[in-house]
């Protein structure tokens, strides 16, 4: 399922006025200077020779250095290169690969054919003419291994990597973190690379991945304004994000999928259902955490307008039409009907939405919102749920995403919930979840249900599974019973830390709290 959208001639509704709060909101980025702890010659798991610390090695043709930070980080670098033997003749022609995971260096970028660009590979080559000398490359990494190959030096020289420094950056304040730890060890690991994601994400703005696609997503957004209010509590990071989706918007209105801030604000030519409806219930989370009487009054009626546009998109049935089906991302998993999905999400967000409007003391409009809610929830009882069997079936499919969603949106009342999730791990035969996105709605799902002990076994399962497959963040999409899986066609160009995967923060945190000690 390529989601790829491209409107002609697109220009997006910018409010100056919105943005320029969404600019005084901007934080200010954290640097630290980080270097190798380790480095190898050739790959790690593949042959290559661990290197007695200190030790710099000449390079010649052939030779791939691998230097590892021993952690995740997001920056830039510099090389310092000097030379042995001769007078260097000629330059150093030097390939760069910056990795996330060990996995991805040994994977050959170019068999990667997916629909997402490869240009998002971060695989450089480059000359160096002046030898000895610095390198410092424009671009920013995500990474914590560099592949170093030298692709040719000449006969009369080799090259030494002298020393590899990175600018690392975050908006993320680790003094503002609670000094907290859960006391199970296992967990207590998930939850610190979950705060790891999370910090590798909090740049100028919160965005999906450092790696790809650097930019501001709603639907990430939503899972990480959840675990920051839980942890870093940069309040101000999730005020200018708001403020960003207001100000630069589609023609009619409505809030696009994700947007880009350089060189100046844009919204992409993306619009997604379900995304949208998460913008009401961002701004309505944010004002719990921290009121805002400004950005109620700025943005409070843009986010109602995402309720009203979606309330458009419902047939003369009370179910929501193709246009919002059609356009409903939920979770990457190829195969699923998401008509209840849809209906559900729609019923869910307009919950929020009634708060939103009591806020802005639109009494009627909340009334009429939790009408439209009551008879939606009525429809999707209707067509979605077959009482007998207790199932939930979507266009003749019995999908987990569905289950989920129908419980969240309050379709399913707990006790229903909890007999319909004995069927979990049946319903996932039919298609399993593929990101940790999806994951977490189904976490949040169980704890509706009264099913913690399954919710905290869960996240043991499912995150603990990424770090013993290498993870020092979390990834975007993981099926542990298929590590290849990719919606892109292409393992390479997954990103390894993904913002929407952060969430045990956010759960543990919340809904576990008596697992938490000071430290
Ligand atoms: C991808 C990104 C992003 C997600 C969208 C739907 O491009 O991974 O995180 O929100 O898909």
């Amino acid at each position: 399922m390529a989601l790829i959208h491209i409107i002609e001639k697109f220009q997006p509704r910018n409010d100056e006025a919105l943005l320029a709060k969404a600019e005084a909101a901007a934080p200010a980025l954290h640097h630290s200077t980080h270097h190798p702890k380790t480095a190898w010659l050739g790959l790690p798991g593949r042959g290559g020779r661990l290197l007695p610390a200190g030790t710099l090695t000449p390079l010649e043709k052939g030779d791939t250095l691998v230097l590892d930070l021993g952690d995740h980080y997001v920056g830039t670098c510099r090389l310092t290169l000097t030379t042995r033997g001769s007078h260097p003749d000629a330059p150093a022609w030097l390939r760069l690969r910056f990795a996330e995971i060990l996995d991805e260096l040994y994977e050959a970028p170019e068999d990667y054919h997916g629909w997402v660009s490869s240009s998002w590979i971060q695989d450089e080559r480059v000359h160096v003419d002046l030898l000895p000398g610095e390198l410092a490359l424009p671009r920013r990494y995500a990474f914590r291994y560099l592949a170093v190959e030298v692709l040719d030096t000449s006969p009369k020289y080799k090259l030494v990597v002298d020393e590899l420094t990175v600018d690392a950056t975050t908006s993320a304040d680790d003094d503002a973190l609670p000094q907290v730890r859960v006391t199970d060890p296992e967990l207590d690991r998930v939850y610190r690379v979950g705060l790891r994601t999370l910090r590798s994400c909090m740049q100028r703005e919160f965005e999906d991945g450092p790696k790809r696609d650097r930019r501001l997503w709603i639907g990430d957004l939503r899972l990480q304004a959840l675990s920051n209010a839980a942890s870093y509590r940069n309040m101000d990071l999730v005020r200018r994000c708001l403020y960003l989706f207001g100000g630069t918007r589609f023609p009619d209105g409505r809030v696009s999928a994700c947007l880009f801030t350089q060189p100046e604000p844009a919204a992409d030519d993306t619009w997604l259902f379900d995304y949208g409806l998460f913008y009401p219930v961002i701004l309505e989370e944010y004002l719990r955490e921290r009121p805002d009487p400004e950005a109620l009054a700025d943005l409070g009626p843009i986010a109602l307008e995402q309720l009203h546009y979606a309330l458009g998109l419902v047939g003369a049935d009370g179910v929501v039409n193709e246009t919002a089906t059609a356009n409903t991302f939920v979770d990457w998993q190829e195969t699923m009907d998401k008509t209840a999905c849809a209906q559900s999400i729609l019923i869910y967000a307009l919950g929020y939405g009634e708060a939103l409007a009591n806020r802005l003391r639109r009494a009627l409009e909340a009334g009429e919102l939790a009408a439209q809610r009551a008879a939606l929830a009525k429809t999707a009882r209707a067509r979605f749920w077959d009482p007998a069997r207790e199932r939930v079936v979507s266009g003749g499919q019995e999908n987990l995403a569905s289950l989920v969603w129908m419980i969240l949106a309050g379709v399913l009342t707990p006790q229903e919930a909890d007999r319909a999730l004995a069927q979990a791990d049946e319903l996932s035969k039919n298609g399993p979840m593929m990101t940790p996105y999806m994951h977490h709605y189904y976490i949040t799902a169980l704890l509706i249900a009264g099913r913690r002990e399954q919710a905290l076994g869960h996240i043991r399962y499912y995150w603990s599974s990424m770090i013993r497959a290498g993870a020092d963040t979390f990834w975007e999409a993981w099926i542990p019973e298929h590590p290849d899986a990719s919606p892109y066609g292409g393992r390479v160009i997954n990103s390894y830390c993904h913002a929407w995967s952060c969430t045990p923060v956010y759960l543990l945190h919340t809904h576990f709290p008596e697992l938490l000690a000071s430290i």
